[in-house]
């Protein structure tokens, strides 16, 4: 790239990746990140203080301000550059904070869209590149999640009491090899127990799980594709009353989210519908005491575009399209400690799924891992030759 004859002038506008400022410049290597983004750097004539991150973060700000949320967003962006000399330092920033009516922002908006380089308008168009899925990368989907799917049904019939999250997780990972996956699509998580309750519970070394219930957040990469599925099992293979409550709610969740999968409904439906069933649900069980407590144990959102990243781009401020992928995953996470009857301590369930947008209806991905709890508990019942593989006696 170094010696490359490119000649930006020539250009109006060069929108690229934000490339973060902490890449490491590897010394050994003349030719590494760092290197081929400081050559960039140069032949784009790119002023020294350009920071991609920073003025991502100014697009974005800029995007969503409005008149009567400025002085929300000035507090923010104030907080920020209290923090980094680099935020105070930066002239949007000060033009942003320093805005006081609309016609200000539109100034200042004007000014953004004059620049010739642009990373947030680069990562905008390949977000909607990604968003709606060609008929090639549909068929790569069902493949990854076919063989997370069959993965958590594999682990259905396996899955016993005294295992450990470790084995779990191997035996997912198996099936993903054995079925031509090459990666997983994002680090695997086996949570039994209280662990369950643990979002990015990704440690997976409790060496028994007893007799409790596993959240198994799992999803296979291939072909650069990934899926994003978990199941939540009882490791006895029966639920017990409460985990049963608290799965069917999550159950039905889902239930009333998927009908509204599919053309034209607004992406912010489905996670408005997930927390209007899962508030009430609560309220019934008497584990919250008034709906928008349901925060409490729905600490997330419901649903995420699915592609080349686990999360992957684009714009959630828009209604679905045909062929985006998305998952649907509602939870509730009771962590013990809990403003609530201890008999509902350490319950931590979430049920994800992934689906296709269509026109009129929706496409389940992930159709061949049981959802129902029934269905869960008879797939439980099914032996698996995993469980006869044991060590000869005194080893
Ligand atoms: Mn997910």
């Amino acid at each position: 790239m170094a010696q490359y004859p490119l000649d930006f002038s020539a250009f109006d506008k060069v929108l690229f990746a934000g490339i973060p400022d902490d890449i490491h410049d590897d010394l050994s290597d003349s030719a590494d990140l760092y290197d081929l983004y400081q050559t960039f750097r140069k032949k784009a004539a790119l002023s020294t203080d350009y920071n991609a991150e920073i003025m991502e973060l100014v697009s974005t700000m800029l995007e969503r301000t409005t008149p009567s949320n400025l002085q929300r967003v000035i507090g923010y962006m104030n907080k920020r550059r209290e923090a980094s000399a680099k935020m105070r330092d930066n002239e949007f920033v000060t033009d942003l904070v320093n805005c006081k009516d609309s016609a200000d922002l539109a100034r200042l908006r004007d000014k953004l869209a004059s620049l010739k380089w642009n990373t947030f308008l680069y990562t905008r168009l390949i977000g909607s590149l990604r968003e709606i899925k060609t008929p090639e990368e549909i068929a790569l989907m069902r493949k990854t999640v076919s063989i997370s799917a069959i993965a958590h049904a594999e682990v259905m019939k396996a899955i016993q009491p005294g295992m450990s999250e470790a084995e779990l997780q191997g035996l997912q990972e198996y099936v993903h090899k054995k079925l031509g996956a090459e990666y997983v699509g994002y680090p695997s998580i086996a949570g039994a127990g209280a662990n369950g309750c643990i979002l990015h519970y990704e440690e997976n070394t409790r060496v028994n799980i007893k007799r409790d219930m596993v959240l198994m957040d799992i999803g296979a990469e291939y072909h650069g594709y990934s899926a994003d599925v978990t199941r939540t099992v009882p490791s006895t293979g029966k639920f017990t009353p409460q985990q049963r409550a608290i799965y069917d709610l999550v159950y039905r969740a889902q239930e009333a989210i998927f009908p509204l999968c599919h053309e034209g409904i607004p992406f912010s439906d489905l996670n408005k519908k997930a927390t209007e069933v899962l508030a009430q649900g609560l309220l019934d069980l008497g584990i919250i005491k008034s709906k928008d407590q349901v925060y409490l144990y729905y600490p997330h959102s419901c649903s995420h575009f699915l592609g080349l990243d686990v999360h992957d781009l684009g714009n959630y401020d828009q209604d679905l399209k045909e062929n985006m992928v998305i998952t649907v995953e509602p939870g509730i996470y009771i962590p013990a400690g809990s403003g609530c009857d201890k008999k509902w301590w350490d319950i931590g369930v979430r049920i994800e799924d992934d689906v296709r947008i269509g026109k009129t209806k929706y496409e389940l991905l992930s159709w061949q891992a049981p959802r129902r709890s029934s269905d869960v508990e008879q797939l439980c019942q099914q032996k698996s030759a995993v469980n006869s593989m044991i060590l000869p006696p005194g080893q």
